[in-house]
């Protein structure tokens, strides 16, 4: 093996690591909703900030979601589990609205499932 194999090796396994942290990883600790507030995620550079929400069973739900990537790609949001999506004008909050939940993990992505989110009900 040479050293440049070697090193393109180590790069690639360093991306895949990077993709596997970005994916599954940087999720971070939930933030939770708070009982006034609708809960605000930012739609910026890949990610949903925060990327996972926490909210209570057995009560409507709403999310305040403002894009501030102009790429298509964050052009709306999808509840999978829940058949709820949204356009996400850029620069505008948009609300969205969920029925009570049942305790569980649903997840938020747009269309091409880069961004991702999970809603943790609880
Ligand atoms: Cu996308």
């Amino acid at each position: 093996m040479t050293m440049t194999t070697i090193v393109v090796n180590a790069a690639g396994l360093a991306v895949i690591g990077f993709i596997v942290w970005w994916f599954w990883m940087s999720r971070g600790t939930a933030r939770r909703a708070d009982d006034d507030v609708p809960l605000t995620i930012v739609v910026e550079d890949g990610v949903y900030s925060p990327a996972h929400i926490e909210v209570q069973r057995d009560r409507p739900v709403v999310v305040r979601f403002l894009r501030k990537d102009p790429s298509p790609c964050a052009a709306k949001v999808i509840f999978t589990e829940l058949g709820v999506s949204s356009d996400l004008p850029v620069g505008e909050a948009r609300e969205v609205r969920l029925a009570p939940l049942r305790p569980g993990e649903y997840e938020f992505v747009c269309e091409m499932h880069m961004y991702r989110g999970l809603l943790s009900v609880k």
